[in-house]
């Protein structure tokens, strides 16, 4: 039945954690995957994740059971606190509906599926994402379907915010389209609006009647404070908009390969609100129930231990500023030693840019040559994942990137 399929491509991603793999030069340097580092280049097990491990399996009543459809109640009830703030009215008024994933990639397939089936398709108006944006986005919205577009975000000339690009393409978006937003730490370029565009994104949108979807998977890493990681959807749902999330404990937790996540539906205030969550809930577990079942258990386990402990949670909040702190002294490291070096260029953007990672800026031919003479491994685009540098490495990198631009 196959006879004609194409070969699809590798992904770029994973094809280069290959290729980093496979050199042996014990100068290489992997700054592609956004997963976290120590200052060692190790995966690192947040201490609070350590604790609540021996938490679970030293209680009684452990087993391996099945969740139910929506997930561990515990880890949903705490992920929407977590993200919408702990005496939120939406939450209050019972027009949240929350439902453990598949990770972050689960929340955002489950609300694009959703958004699919039910969001109405009068004249079928797009998804907008941002360019550039976390690439799997693309496929996760085109593979059910729902036509795609971008609104312009990363200005070459500053590594900033393409703020003229970005508001004049929201005010032109067709009444209806569904926007994605990165709510912090934007993947790839690490550029995010401030609280003051953020104000006038919320107010173009509701002008234009645009619906928002929030990605957020680096709260708490980005700033080291969950409730500023958050402030970009709390003004949101402030501002009465009907919305969903995506949330990913992937990065926050460390704990990538659990694919721990919740996906939130909130329903605008007013009367109906409560019986709408309720009805598209349903759906949502008619959904949930088909694509897998029932959500993994281990990692939600993990991270509602966590939140549900106020202990803990003081705990993480410290584990999460010391991933957060070593990524901005390597920031301000990389940016020190290429003013030193009086690399040609401005590199600001490398301090003022937040999160995993940075958009450097540096050209494809530059990023290849680099990896050939250096060992240096990035992306394509020129983004860097900041937690692969570290005290041993960071001048090693700059000196690098001096000798390529130069070139
Ligand atoms: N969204 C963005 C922007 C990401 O960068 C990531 C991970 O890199 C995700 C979502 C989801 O990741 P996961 O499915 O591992 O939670
Ligand atoms: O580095 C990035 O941008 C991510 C990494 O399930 C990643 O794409 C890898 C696997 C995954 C989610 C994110």
């Amino acid at each position: 039945a196959f006879e004609s399929i194409s070969m699809a491509p590798t992904d770029p991603l994973f094809g280069l954690m290959a290729a980093f793999r496979a050199d042996p030069s014990d100068k290489k340097v992997d700054l592609g995957i956004g997963a976290y580092r120590d200052d060692n280049a190790k995966p690192w097990i947040l201490p609070v994740v350590k604790k609540a491990e021996e938490i679970i399996r030293s209680d009684p009543s452990n087993n391996h059971e099945y969740l139910p459809i929506a997930g561990l109640a515990s880890l949903t009830s705490a992920a929407a606190k977590l993200v919408f703030g702990g005496d939120s009215p939406a939450i209050q008024e019972k027009r949240v509906a929350s439902f453990q994933t598949i990770s972050g990639t689960g929340a955002l397939h489950l609300g694009a599926l959703f958004l699919a089936k039910f969001y109405p398709r009068g004249s079928n108006p797009p998804v907008y994402l941002s360019n550039p944006t976390w690439a799997n986005h693309h496929q996760i919205f085109q593979n059910v379907g729902l036509p795609i577009a971008q609104y312009p975000y990363f200005a070459k000339e500053t590594c900033g915010l393409d703020w003229n690009g970005l508001t004049s393409t929201l005010q032109s978006a067709e009444p209806g389209s569904i926007i994605l937003l990165h709510a912090c730490a934007h993947n790839p370029t690490g550029v995010d609006p401030t609280q003051a565009q953020w104000k006038e994104i919320a107010e173009i949108m509701k002008a234009r009647k645009l619906f928002p979807f929030f990605d957020t998977a680096y709260q708490g890493f980005a700033s080291g404070d969950l409730a500023k990681d958050a402030w970009a959807i709390q003004y949101f749902v402030e501002q009465g908009f009907e919305l969903c999330v995506a949330e990913s404990f992937a990065k926050n937790f460390g704990i990538y390969g659990q694919r721990a996540g919740c996906f939130h539906y909130v329903a605008a205030p007013g009367a109906g609100a409560e019986e709408l969550t309720k009805r598209v809930g349903s759906q949502l577990a008619i959904l949930n129930r088909s694509e897998i079942s029932n959500p993994p258990i281990y990692g939600a386990k993990i991270a509602s231990t966590v939140l549900n402990d106020p202990q803990l949670f003081k705990e993480w909040e410290q584990d999460l500023r010391t991933m957060s702190g070593r990524i901005i002294a390597m920031r301000k490291a990389l940016y020190e030693k290429l003013v030193e070096l009086k690399t040609p260029g401005t590199w600001d953007h490398i301090t003022s840019q937040i999160g995993m990672f940075s958009f450097t800026g540096l050209s494809e031919p530059q990023v290849l040559k680099i990896r050939e003479e250096f060992h240096i491994y990035m992306t394509k685009n020129g983004r860097i994942s900041m937690a692969g540098l570290n005290s041993k490495n960071v001048d090693y990198v700059a000196s690098a990137i001096d000798k390529v631009v130069r070139e």
